[in-house]
């Protein structure tokens, strides 16, 4: 005969803890580093083996900016860069914990901020516009959605294809630094 399980029968059975994955919506462009916008949305999901998830956990920080974590307790979409975050490189930690109370080790994704619909132009998220911005724009010149180039990121100009004029508009802010 099968035991019936109660709920905490689980718990006690459940040595493993959660798995957490995080996906990066569109737009972004995956180079050398993941570029993002305010408005790239965050999707964080996680399961559990046994006793199933309690609560996920995210922050995000750099070296001078950090938030606390943030806690939900179920599978949720974010974009953590609304308001108040310059242009820069971030890390998004993250993980999770189940009814068992085992936690998961913090996984961690870097990202760039760069917001170009401010027409900032700093793609790179060094803090200045400079040839590295440019270049990123010449990689998908010509690229409409759907090409293997393509990079809504550097549609300055949104009209679902990347030209002179996108490449104009960010030269208007060449060498403007914003640190
Ligand atoms: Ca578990
Ligand atoms: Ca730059
Ligand atoms: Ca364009």
């Amino acid at each position: 005969m099968v035991p019936v399980l109660t709920l905490r029968a689980k718990a006690d059975l459940d040595t493993n803890p959660p798995v957490t994955t995080l996906t990066i919506g569109d737009p972004k462009y995956v180079s050398t580093t993941t570029l993002v916008i305010p408005s790239t949305p965050f999707t964080l999901n996680a399961t559990d083996d046994i006793s199933k998830v309690n609560y996920t956990l995210y922050r995000v920080y750099n070296k001078t900016f950090s938030w606390g974590w943030v806690q939900h307790s179920s599978n949720f979409t974010f974009t953590p860069f609304l308001t108040g975050y310059k242009n820069g490189n971030y890390t998004i930690a993250y993980h999770s914990v189940d009814f068992a109370n085992n936690t998961e080790p913090i996984k961690n994704e870097n990202v760039t901020l760069c917001r170009s619909y401010d027409n900032l132009g700093d793609l790179t998220g060094n803090g200045e516009v400079d040839i590295y911005d440019i270049t990123i724009i010449c990689v998908a010149y010509d690229s409409k959605p759907g090409d293997p180039s393509w990079n809504p990121i550097v549609d300055f100009v949104p009209d679902n294809i990347i030209n002179i004029f996108d490449v104009v508009t960010c030269l208007q802010y060449y060498n403007n630094k914003h640190k």
